[in-house]
């Protein structure tokens, strides 16, 4: 990486002057001239674990997206302070389920009389309050790797009543279909997709009713712009490549796909393939990347011909972590996330259930 050489002086000084009473974490997806400086790095569901197990951090800076900020606030001590360097750093997902808008389709599932079967869960990459309503009306956070096991946690909260129980996922439905048609063997016209900006969903009541899974019509910009046609034509030239994709992507990628996994899972995977075997993985650009530079004696290529940050992860940068840790130094706390108190308890509800799934 091509990193300023004085700002990686500065950062270095400013962490060391810093010394315990920082940690800093990294998301997978971040840049390697911040990376460098986290002291751990992992997807969302492992850093705010990992933001929990450092008590006696006063600072976490938080290098990754608004909602992980979020959960590591949730999570950790109340005298622990969570900074994200960019404030700008959202995520588009996250912003495609809006409170005001969950709480209009809850509303609408009670008109249509299925409420009472509905189990709303959310997927970790959503705001605070999505996930407090979660924990105030029954339902759970998922991650990507327990995906399948909350939705079955879910069924089973509501398998005796009448009509048969629904799940309403939300924000991402290609997890929510992968993982429902996939995992858990139902089908594909068992899910629906309710969009927020049409009334009622755009769905009739008929339509509620008979379905399983109600998805949120919301969708991750990087992971949604694989394709089937690249997939074919990867094989077409190299029928030994394995096709590796997060299950962000659209169910017609990851049906083609030889493996399927969450971010960690995605790095496992690659750790463990033997030399000189051939990847195409679909997932963001930085950490392909750093997994190619990381397995020289490995083929490992990027499943798109156009570039494919994630701009949101790519807003942390250098000069922000520097910024960022010097006003630590000079005694002035920037962008600091702080969650609401009950929205706080209701989403430690939410994310509680989901700690305490099997597996
Ligand atoms: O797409 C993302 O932002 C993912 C997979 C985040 C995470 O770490 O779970
Ligand atoms: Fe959000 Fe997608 Fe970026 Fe992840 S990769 S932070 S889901 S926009």
């Amino acid at each position: 990486a091509s990193s300023d050489p004085d700002l990686v002086a500065r950062a270095r000084a400013a962490k060391e002057a810093l010394g315990e009473r920082v940690f800093v974490l990294g998301h997978h997806y971040q840049r390697d001239e911040v990376i460098q400086f986290a002291d751990v790095t992992g997807d969302s569901f492992k850093l705010a674990r990992d933001a929990a197990a450092r008590p006696e951090a006063e600072y976490i800076v938080f290098c990754g997206v608004h909602f992980m900020a979020e959960s590591a606030d949730i999570l950790t001590s109340p005298s622990q302070k969570v900074i994200l360097p960019d404030l700008a750093a959202g995520c588009s997902m996250a912003d495609m389920a809006r409170l005001g808008q969950v709480e209009d389709a809850w509303d609408a599932l009670a008109d249509a009389g299925v409420q009472d079967q509905v189990v709303p869960i959310t997927y970790m990459n959503s705001s605070a309050d999505i996930k407090a309503f979660c924990g105030r009306n029954g339902g759970a956070v998922c991650t990507s790797s327990n995906a399948d096991a909350a939705l079955e946690w879910a069924f089973e909260q509501k398998q005796d009543i009448d009509g048969g129980a629904k799940i309403f996922f939300f924000p991402d439905q290609h997890l929510g279909r992968n993982t429902a048609v996939l995992k858990m063997g139902l089908s594909l016209e068992d899910c629906v997709v309710w969009n927020p900006l049409k009334l009622n969903g755009g769905l009739t009541v008929d339509q509620l009713r008979d379905a399983k899974m109600i998805l949120w019509k919301g969708h991750c910009s990087v992971h949604g712009r694989f394709t089937p046609e690249v997939i074919d034509e990867l094989r077409a030239k190299d029928p030994e490549i394995n096709i590796l994709v997060h299950p962000e992507c659209t169910y017609e990628v990851v049906t083609k796909a030889d493996l399927v996994g969450s971010t960690e899972f995605i790095i496992k995977t690659i750790e463990a393939a033997p030399s000189g075997s051939s990847w195409a993985i679909g997932t963001e650009l930085n950490l392909v990347k750093r997994l190619a530079d990381a397995h020289p004696d490995k083929n490992i290529a990027f499943l798109e011909k156009t570039v494919c940050f994630c701009s949101t992860m790519n807003r942390i940068d250098l000069p922000h972590l520097v910024w960022a840790l010097e006003s630590l130094v000079a005694g002035t706390e920037v962008n600091v996330i702080e969650v609401d108190a009950d929205t706080k308890r209701e989403a430690d509800v939410a994310l509680q259930r989901m700690l305490d799934l099997p597996g």
